[in-house]
């Protein structure tokens, strides 16, 4: 694997785009540890392949795998799910991956961020997380990218772009003090549009209630288009979200994002809510090092938390009173993508979902073709 380059993102003129434009490809990671993922990973990995699955209809999907695991894996995962031996802590590409950046000509490369657990030893999920620190660089290897390393510890499921300069994030995940503690808001600022080339950042307050990534923005909101927002809502004022959702709101709609446009907000209902039952927390094995989790215990459940594909959108399906409601509405919001539903209870109870799960690969001289002069 080759050196870093030594300059940033922005200084080369390359900026990250939206997760709407089209795309190389798609990476996973296979889950397996039996402390995160109940019943030694295996309802888990079933749903994790049908998500595989759902997104290999609309462009193909790579799946990291612990040599352990690889034929396990290889036996769930349909054979146009391409199978590599990839070494991880747990999980979630989102965080772990590569960040990818364009340049004017479509060229791709990747930023490859600081990880620490969602928080190193202050508030962190697991330690050690040396292997999850080595997933981005390998990637880009694989995919042929270069790599910038940014000197920030940030995770992919903590930024959404607009692809057209504007980067949304919050406050209660990048300013904690368990991520960067010796920066302030602008520094963190000045970092993240070197890295990503935004060039105006929305931040928003908090995350989704009792989300164990100090708030990541991409279970809370995201862009569906330019110039406009999915934002998850919960109109139960006795709900702790209740209160997040409206101050998120109040920020977006006083916001203007790169190009100077007001945003157009659609709210997509919280599922539940939901907690983890006895059952689920009793198939769990415990460790040291690793966040314990009970019986009883509010889930972050978002259905914001998708996957946009080439032509398609793959959502988390959560609860059955709201399901089919919320695949009409964002087939409203996507009338160019196919909408599909995929049931995601076993993968919240790991701590996310189906975007935290995934990461897009740019195809960048489609997207040169495609778009208009910036
Ligand atoms: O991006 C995410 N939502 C990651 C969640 C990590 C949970 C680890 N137990």
């Amino acid at each position: 694997m080759s050196d870093p380059l030594t300059s940033t993102p922005q200084a080369d003129g390359f900026h990250m785009p939206a997760e709407f434009e089209p795309h190389r490809g798609c990476w996973m990671l296979w889950p397996t540890r039996p402390d995160n993922w109940r019943e030694q990973a295996r309802p888990a990995q079933r749903a994790f392949a049908a998500v595989a699955h759902a997104i290999a209809r609309f462009e193909p999907v790579s799946v990291g795998v612990a040599v352990d695991h690889y034929d396990e894996a290889r036996r769930l995962l349909e054979p146009r799910i391409r199978v590599v031996r990839l070494e991880s802590d747990d999980a979630w590409m989102r965080d772990v991956g590569p960040t990818c950046v364009v340049g004017s000509k479509g060229e791709v490369r990747g930023v490859d961020w600081h990880f620490n657990a969602w928080g190193g030893l202050d508030g962190g999920l697991y330690f050690p997380w040396d292997r999850d620190e080595l997933v981005a660089r390998r990637v880009l290897s694989l995919e042929g990218l270069a790599r910038y390393r940014a000197p920030i510890v940030c995770e992919g499921g903590a930024i959404h772009s607009d692809g057209e300069g504007t980067l949304l994030v919050t406050e209660e995940c990048l300013l904690n003090r368990n991520r960067n503690p010796s920066l302030g808001r602008r520094q963190i600022e000045t970092l993240l549009q070197a890295y990503t080339g935004a060039t105006q950042i929305i931040w928003l307050g908090r995350g989704v209630f009792n989300d164990e990534t100090d708030g990541h923005v991409d279970n809370l909101a995201c862009f569906v288009a330019p110039g406009e927002i999915a934002l998850l809502w919960c109109d139960d004022r006795r709900d702790p979200q209740a209160a997040i959702s409206r101050d998120a709101f109040e920020r977006l709609s006083d916001a203007r994002d790169a190009r100077g446009r007001r945003l157009k907000i659609h709210k997509i209902p919280m599922p539940g809510p939901l907690e983890m039952t006895d059952i689920e927390a009793a198939g769990l094995v415990t460790r040291p090092g690793t966040k314990p989790r009970k019986g009883g215990e509010r889930l972050a459940a978002s259905y914001v938390n998708f996957y946009i594909a080439n032509g398609g959108v793959v959502v988390p399906m959560l609860d059955r009173r709201l399901d089919a409601k919320v695949i009409v509405q964002l087939q409203r919001i996507f009338p160019n993508r196919r909408v599909v539903g995929v049931p995601a209870r076993e993968i919240l109870l790991g701590g996310g979902n189906i975007h935290c799960i995934t990461q897009q690969i740019p195809d960048g001289r489609q997207r040169a073709r495609q778009s208009t002069p910036r």
